[in-house]
């Protein structure tokens, strides 16, 4: 029996064929972050347009010391995601006595060039990263010093790009690793006029266009295909049935792809979708926390309230 050749980006390639076969066709976005989607998501969060970013920084800056109080003394905070943003820090500055930090990044180089940064500026607490997928639930890693609980921190709102049922998947498990005792706070996205939603989406400089089509180049790089970049236009509009919007890629004609060998048919107007971007109620997000096992027990939010930082317990 001959093996079959698998291609160096298997994961990738199956994901993708996977999407692109289906009568919706879609793509994951945990795609989008390779290094320059990367660099093009540090854009949006400049953008005048994308209010979450700032939105959640006047938040953190103003109550980064009631945060620290609900996680209590002698934490080890958990962050999903590799922390190299100034929001961590203003945490890690009002924790009371913390005593390690675990930065859980799925990215190895971001991790550990996130990790040796927090290192630095605070030599006294443990800093123990995890490379991993934290989709999945995980175990911590074996603390020199025991802290007293786990809290874990979620910033960003990017629970909003899990379907419901993902997300409620990915709260319980956040209550798996931190364990009994321990909490977590997250940055949630709320519902908001649909005018200012679709304008963070849909910029003017055409950003998030360039961060929605670099996902077809990264599969061109990466993939042996041959997207021509002309034949797709971004699309963001809000779903008020979801709550959410919807990120898209509309073919402007009738044309075919070859991904790794294998031909894609596109039809003139047919859309990729790419990502979801659930706006939340304080209210819809404590039933969704609830499912999960997990109790809203504060809640800061900024004058408008565009968004809001949670904190959850067990
Ligand atoms: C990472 N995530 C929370 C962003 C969002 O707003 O859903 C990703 C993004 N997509 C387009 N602009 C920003």
């Amino acid at each position: 029996m001959t093996a079959l050749a698998t291609h160096p980006n298997q994961q990738f390639l199956s994901e993708v064929r996977a999407g692109l076969s289906r009568p919706q066709k879609r793509l994951p976005c945990k795609y989008f972050y390779d290094q320059r989607g990367s660099e093009l998501f540090d854009q949006i969060c400049e953008l005048d347009e994308y209010y979450p970013t700032r939105t959640e920084l006047t938040i953190t800056r103003r109550y980064a010391a009631e945060m620290a109080e609900q996680i209590g003394p002698r934490a080890a905070l958990v962050e999903y995601g590799s922390g190299s943003s100034l929001k961590t820090r203003l945490l890690l500055d009002e924790l009371i006595d913390p005593i390690a930090y675990v930065p859980v990044e799925i990215c190895e180089s971001h991790l550990v060039a996130a990790a040796e940064r927090i290192g630095k500026r605070y030599p006294l607490i443990d800093v123990l990263p995890v490379c991993t997928d934290f989709t999945q639930a995980f175990a911590l890693p074996t603390f020199p010093r025991m802290p007293s609980h786990a809290a874990a921190y979620f910033p960003g709102s990017t629970i909003g790009n899990f379907p419901p049922e993902a997300a409620r998947r990915l709260l319980a498990s956040i209550r798996q690793t931190v364990g009994a005792g321990g909490g977590a706070i997250l940055g949630i996205d709320l519902q908001k006029p649909v005018k200012v939603l679709e304008a963070a989406y849909n910029d003017a400089a055409g950003v998030t266009a360039a961060f929605n089509l670099n996902l077809l180049e990264r599969i061109n790089r990466e993939l042996d295909a041959n997207f021509s970049l002309d034949d797709f236009e971004h699309r963001a509009d809000y779903d008020p049935e979801h709550g959410r919007i919807d990120m898209l890629l509309v073919a402007q004609r009738e044309h075919e792809v070859e991904i790794a060998g294998e031909p894609v048919r596109f039809r003139r107007g047919e859309t990729i979708h790419t990502e979801h971007s659930h706006k939340y109620t304080l209210d819809g997000f404590t039933r969704l926390a609830a499912r999960a096992g997990l109790t809203v027990r504060k809640a800061w939010t900024d004058p408008r309230d565009w968004f809001a930082v949670v904190h959850l317990v067990a």
